[in-house]
């Protein structure tokens, strides 16, 4: 008889999946979503394994395992993650578990190592995977080269690493040669994260991208943000007046002359790059609006370059200024409950006390999580409560909030094997 494996086991979520199909089938796209799609355990589990295991994930940045031997981890849901800097400078990802009796391998967030030692019985990996020691008891037939560690896809381009768990993960290369076009002023090769913060929302990972794809909220929720943030960035939508469209036009022709790409650039509903200036008088996201790094970022000739934005759905927002960036991972925890890790990066030869104080350029994004966390944390209360309805979005404040939802349930829909219908 076979052995009982995972696959001849009744699929527990099945009837969960039908029924998700059907929601995402006939929902409408100008209105959220069903309660379950926010709170339900099943529908987390659908998430996490039709989403977070089978898209690519930003992951961290290559500045942050700069030499042979440097390794960060990730959990994407239930599976640990490691990636590490091999030999010529080579990244891998593997599934964080060992290959003898499944430890995890790597415990630590972030570390430098000569290999990959399981801290169990101690099985040595090298760094490209391969196992190297099993110890001197496991038989003179003991095939070593059976029990490499699991790859994970990786790939990275400018300075950010993406990772898969998918086997045939989507394509990915036109947003990784966006990527490095965009990114090129910034000199990627050359940049620190100066200070990060990890912060836990008690809130569905779909309520915080919902939040961060709008502006809708802006004026009464985020002061230190809107003392920088223009709160739309395209000079198509219809809130941009004449002075707003005839300032991009003025900005654009100087960006052309550094060299700068600004061009709104969408993949799919996937990835949005676009470059946006800030208000009048401002050139970075602090308070004061003043640089908060004298050593700017890559070779850029003075710090007015608005922002970069760029979106990687599901998990990824980044601003770009002219002497710091801020790139921002989310990560679901459970139905109820998200990472939020923002990291911001300098020029890797800015001096903390001297060219920057973290404090100082922290607090403007500090501010602004601790307070999208409370609105994400509300909006999930209400929605879990018996009298919630899906609501309708606006169409000029938050069509990046329709884009989304317009993702995730054509992604869902195809990775559960429907094809999405044409909704109106
Ligand atoms: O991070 C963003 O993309 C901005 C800032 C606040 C809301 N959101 C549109
Ligand atoms: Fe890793 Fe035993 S579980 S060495
Ligand atoms: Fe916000």
């Amino acid at each position: 008889m076979d052995p009982i494996s995972p696959a001849r086991l009744d699929d527990p979520l099945a009837s969960a999946r039908e029924a998700t199909a059907e929601m995402l089938t006939q929902r409408s796209r100008h209105f959220s979503l069903p309660q379950p799609f926010y709170n339900d355990a099943r529908l987390f589990a659908l998430d996490m394994q039709e989403i977070f295991e089978k898209e690519w994930l930003f992951a961290g940045m290559t500045c942050e395992i700069p030499a042979k031997g440097n390794y960060m981890t990730l959990d994407v849901g239930d599976n640990p993650v490691i990636i590490v800097r091999g030999d010529n400078g080579r990244i891998h990802a593997f599934h964080n578990v060992c290959r003898h009796r499944g430890s995890r391998l790597c415990v630590s967030d972030k570390g430098k190592v000569a290999k990959l030692v399981c801290p169990y019985h101690q099985w040595t990996y090298e760094l490209d995977g391969r196992l190297l020691f099993a110890g001197s008891d496991m038989g003179a037939n003991f095939d070593l080269a059976a029990y490499g560690l699991k790859p994970v896809n990786v790939r990275s381009a400018g300075g950010y690493i993406f990772v898969s768990l998918a086997e045939a993960p989507p394509a990915i290369d036109d947003f990784l040669e966006s990527l490095e076009h965009y990114l090129a002023p910034y000199d990627m090769d050359n940049v620190k994260v100066a200070v990060e913060s990890s912060i836990v929302e008690q809130a569905n990972w779909k309520l915080v991208i919902e939040n961060n794809r709008e502006c809708y909220h802006c004026n009464a929720a985020h002061p230190e943000l809107l003392n920088s943030l223009q709160e739309f960035d395209d000079s198509e939508d219809p809130r941009a007046t004449p002075a707003y469209k005839a300032l991009v036009a003025r900005k654009q022709q100087q960006w052309d002359a550094m060299g700068v790409p600004w061009q709104l650039r969408r993949l799919s509903k996937r990835n949005r790059l676009t470059r946006t200036p800030l208000l009048e008088g401002t050139v970075s996201m602090t308070v004061d609006g003043r640089p908060a790094c004298r050593k700017l970022m890559g070779h850029l000739p003075n710090a007015d370059v608005g922002a970069l934005r760029i979106l990687h759905l599901p998990n990824s927002w980044n601003h770009f200024l002219g002497d710091h960036a801020v790139v921002f991972r989310v990560m679901p925890l459970g139905p109820q409950q998200t990472v939020v890790t923002t990291k911001w990066l300098v020029h890797k030869d800015a001096v903390e006390g001297v060219d920057y104080d973290a404090t100082q350029l922290r607090r403007v994004w500090d501010a602004t999580n601790e307070q999208d966390r409370r609105l994400a944390e509300e909006n999930q209360r209400g929605i879990n409560s018996k009298g919630y309805e899906p609501g309708p979005y606006s169409e000029t404040y938050e069509f990046g909030v329709i884009d989304f939802i317009d993702w995730y349930s054509e992604s869902l829909l195809e990775n559960l094997g429907h094809t999405a219908p044409n909704l109106r």
